[in-house]
């Protein structure tokens, strides 16, 4: 049965009609008729989740993994507040993230009544919409709360953002007794195709040097046709593990960072200088990239749903509103017109260098508990079809170093680069798929987000690679940060903490490697499909010889 109050029973409705399936519960009293009413309708699969930070987290997994919007649902006061973190990286990721919070009636905020605060518009500028339904259930009240909840709706499926609906619910709380949901409209809101204007038609076709860049984006795979033809026609295609393209192309590297990093230091950069750039998606993680490009005011046409501004470069002279798969395919009906070569040829040359020297130094390091060591073995590991889940700092960076052998999705809380939420992003995605999910991750990172563990205990195909090497590592690669003495206690937090004790009190298997020989030996288990438990490796690191590691890789590349 359902919760009698009528907001909530339209809330409810309104999810199961726009199609929602994923529901993440947290525990409380407030929010007990929406958690009530969500669970005993059947269009929906509801997760317990505990701690809001985590929730959010585990929310973002779940709508990554499906592709589909995904609710959170917490009760009045500080609960709300807890989900701010994941609804910044949903806002910035572009996740739809659907908040649905629970109040106390508006005559109570700030009454000293307990667990409250002004909850409507909590998220600020982090959500598109942040809508206050009202209690009443009068026939007008009831047209309000339905265009409220339709106008956040149209707002989320226009630009793929986070929303906020929250729901005063008075006292009593838990009279169950209605059988059936609202039969509530839905107002259905139509995409429009990008249009190009001639003078756009007119710089695509005189560029001869295009190059395309693809951000942060989950599979798309009328994308990725639209980006194969671009290539077809000499178009260079930079896109990270992030961007999770697959286009098996002869003009597409993942590898641009250390391109440039090459060319750049033996001053021949100019070979790799576009005369048009397009991105879509969303971040970059490459820093190199960026700098590059913003010293360079090339013409950059931008991609984006809502059709917002994204300067990254400093020299935007395009805004594409519309979907990636529609903006590209407007672009590649332009016209056929073949791109310059020697262009393409400059990239995909030194590309090839680069892998080469990849296998080489990798080779030459004859241990495992070494960063960049490890995190090459790794990307080389996983899977075809698996799920990568990076989490943020070191490891995202020396990820993008070594190319993808395989097809696999990879994921990382890039809309933020926040530490806080990684584990759980990735717990929630892992219990929405059978595939095996890995989690490459660093120890601060691991520790912040642990508690999400509880909820792993039963999941087999989750694998963990824990990077321990005692401290927040990247600080002391940055320049300036490096020498100051309290580096290592406060600003890194160096500890001596082992992952042991919690994993196998999770449930987890759990396997500390020290050598080349024990991860050698244990990888045919790690990295294939039959196991009774989720696993956890650890690899003891040490901060100085990964920093020694660094810079003679670097070296090496330009010998
Ligand atoms: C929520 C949050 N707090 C603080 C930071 C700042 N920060 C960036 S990287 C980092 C250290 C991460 O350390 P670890 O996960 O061990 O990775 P490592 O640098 O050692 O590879 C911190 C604290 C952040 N990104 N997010």
């Amino acid at each position: 049965m359902y919760s009698s109050k009528t907001n909530v029973l339209q809330v409810v409705s309104l999810m199961a009609k726009y199609g929602i399936n994923d529901v993440v519960l947290c525990p409380g009293s407030r929010n007990a008729p929406l958690t009530q009413t969500f669970s005993a309708c059947n269009k929906f699969t509801c997760h317990s989740i505990v701690d809001e930070r985590s929730a959010g987290f585990y929310a973002i997994g779940l709508a990554l993994a499906t592709n589909n919007p995904v609710v959170v649902c917490c009760t009045s006061g500080s609960a709300v507040l807890n989900l701010a973190p994941a609804v910044a990286e949903a806002y910035y990721q572009r996740i739809p993230l659907i908040v649905i919070s629970a109040d106390r009636p508006q005559a109570w905020i700030g009454q000293m009544d307990g667990q409250t605060l002004p909850q409507h518009g909590a998220f600020n500028s982090l959500v598109l919409k942040s809508v206050q339904l009202v209690k009443e259930n009068d026939k007008e009240s009831l047209w309000y709360n339905n265009r409220q909840i339709n106008e956040a709706m149209i707002k989320l499926s226009r630009s793929s953002r986070p929303i906020h609906i929250n729901v005063p619910i008075s006292e009593p709380l838990f009279d169950f007794s209605t059988d059936t949901l609202p039969d509530e409209r839905v107002i259905t809101y139509t995409k429009q195709y990008p249009v190009l204007t001639s003078e756009m038609k007119d710089v695509w076709t005189k560029a001869e040097k295009v190059m395309i860049v693809q951000g942060q984006n989950q599979t798309d795979p009328y994308a990725e046709k639209q980006l194969y033809e671009l290539a077809e026609k000499g178009c260079i295609l930079l896109c990270e593990h992030l961007g999770n393209i697959n286009v098996d192309s002869y003009s597409y590297s993942t590898i641009f960072d250390n391109i440039l990093y090459v060319f750049e230091t033996e001053g021949n950069s100019t070979d790799l200088v576009p005369d048009l750039v397009i991105t879509c998606g969303g971040h970059i993680v490459s820093k190199r990239l960026k700098h590059f490009l913003r010293k360079l005011h090339v013409p950059h046409w931008h991609i984006s749903l809502d059709g917002e501004v994204a300067d990254v470069f400093q020299s935007q002279t395009v805004c594409i509103k519309g979907s990636e798969s529609d903006a590209l395919e407007a672009i590649n009906q332009i016209s056929n017109y073949q791109k310059d070569n020697m262009y393409l040829n400059s990239w995909m040359k030194a590309g090839a260098e680069i892998l080469k020297k990849n296998n080489q130094f990798l080779e030459r390091i004859d241990k495992i508990n070494c960063g960049l060591r490890l995190v090459g073995s790794v990307i080389s590991c996983i899977p075809s079809k698996s799920i990568l889940h990076l989490g943020n700092s070191t490891v995202v960076r020396l990820a993008q170093l070594f190319p993808k052998p395989y097809k696999y999705t990879v994921c990382c809380n890039r809309g933020m680069n926040g530490i806080e939420g990684s584990l759980s992003t990735a717990v929630g995605y892992a219990s929405k798929t059978k595939e095996l999910n890995f989690v490459l991750i660093g120890d601060l990172s691991f520790f912040y987000d642990m508690n999400v563990l509880r909820h792993a205990g039963k999941l087999n195909n989750l694998r963990i690679i824990l990077i321990n090497n005692g401290v927040g590592e990247i600080f002391s690669t940055i320049p300036g940060l490096n020498k100051i003495p309290e580096l290592n206690k406060y600003i890194a937090a160096g500890h001596k903490t082992k992952a042991e004790g919690w994993a196998m009190q999770v449930g987890f298997s759990y396997i500390r490697i020290s050598d080349l020989d024990d991860y050698y030996n244990i990888s045919e288990k790690f990295y294939s499909e039959q196991s009774m438990h989720p696993m956890l490796m650890e690899v003891m690191t040490d901060p100085n010889k990964d920093k020694q590691v660094y810079e003679e890789y670097f070296n090496f590349l330009l010998k």
